[in-house]
């Protein structure tokens, strides 16, 4: 399918997007986002894709929503519209993995966007933000939620209140991403990440993927016992006794996703 704002490729079995507004830094605009989710609803669809990593440019991921189409907004439009609602919960909800590889500027919306997916890796000139309060609103995607979970209240509230820039290593340092890579590395890295994950068992990486969720969406008690069944249920299942015979049998285990 053609895209009018990112670049969709495949490759050994991962979808690589690319957000592709060069002139706006990637700003999310309405169009941006709609085939953003469009396109990752499509890649969880699609049983040839284990895998998505999603980036930007070396010099922005995104750098946060389109100001210039906000702008002449009133309460009644971004809330009759629920503006970006729909689509990032649709993202919020896609089953396989999704990769945020950041360059350069993840700010506001852009990065939210990076936040909703399953981690970050990052380059090192990558530059974290949750500047809105600047234009005078503040985050409206997850900036005051995920990231308070992710790197705690003080860092989260900073990071609101003033509006400064995260350099990739206090990023690192904080929680928020996974690991900082050289900057010409950051695809191949992301990439070769993406396919150690794809050679897994697509029950298990589900299964994983749902239950980390869960520490961020209930309580201990509860997230414990989530985990507890899914770990039961992959008894249930072909690739456990296949996983478990392989390493018994000292060979590599070949996962059917049954
Ligand atoms: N929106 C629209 N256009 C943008 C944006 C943006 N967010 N960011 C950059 N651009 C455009 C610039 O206007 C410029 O265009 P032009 O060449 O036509 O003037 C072009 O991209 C290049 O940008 P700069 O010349 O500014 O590049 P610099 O290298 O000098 O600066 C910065 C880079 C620091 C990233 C700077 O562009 C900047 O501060 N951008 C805005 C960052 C920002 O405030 N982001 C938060 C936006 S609000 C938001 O994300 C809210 C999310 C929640 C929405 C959903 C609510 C429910």
């Amino acid at each position: 399918m053609a895209y009018e704002t990112i670049i969709v490729e495949i490759e050994d079995e991962i979808a690589l997007i690319r957000l592709n507004r060069p002139e706006a830094l990637n700003a999310l605009n309405s169009t941006l986002i709609t085939e953003l989710s469009e396109a990752l609803t499509e890649a969880d669809r699609n049983d040839k894709i284990r895998c998505i990593v999603l980036t930007g440019s070396e010099k922005a991921f995104a750098a946060g929503a389109d100001i210039k189409e906000m702008s002449q907004k009133s309460f009644v439009d971004v809330y009759d519209e629920d503006l970006f609602g729909p689509q990032i919960d649709a993202i919020g909800r896609i089953r396989k993995p999704i990769i945020a590889a950041v360059s350069g500027y993840a700010l506001g919306g852009g990065c939210e966007l990076a936040m909703v997916c399953d981690f970050i890796i990052a380059a090192e000139n990558a530059k974290f933000g949750q500047p809105e309060i600047n234009l005078g609103v503040i985050a409206g995607i997850g900036g005051t939620q995920r990231l308070t979970r992710f790197v705690g209240k003080a860092k989260a509230m900073d990071m609101n209140l003033t509006g400064r820039f995260m350099e990739a290593t206090e990023a690192e340092r904080a929680g928020l991403v996974s690991r900082v890579v050289p900057t010409p590395k950051l695809i191949p890295e992301a990439m070769a990440a993406a396919r150690k994950i794809a050679e897994k068992s697509q029950l298990t990486v589900k299964a994983v993927k749902e239950s980390v969720n869960r520490a961020y969406e209930t309580t201990l008690r509860e997230g414990l016992l989530f985990e507890r069944r899914s770990f039961h249920a992959m008894f249930a299942t072909e690739d456990q006794k296949e996983g478990m015979a392989a390493f018994l049998e000292k060979r590599e285990a070949q996962f059917r996703d049954r």
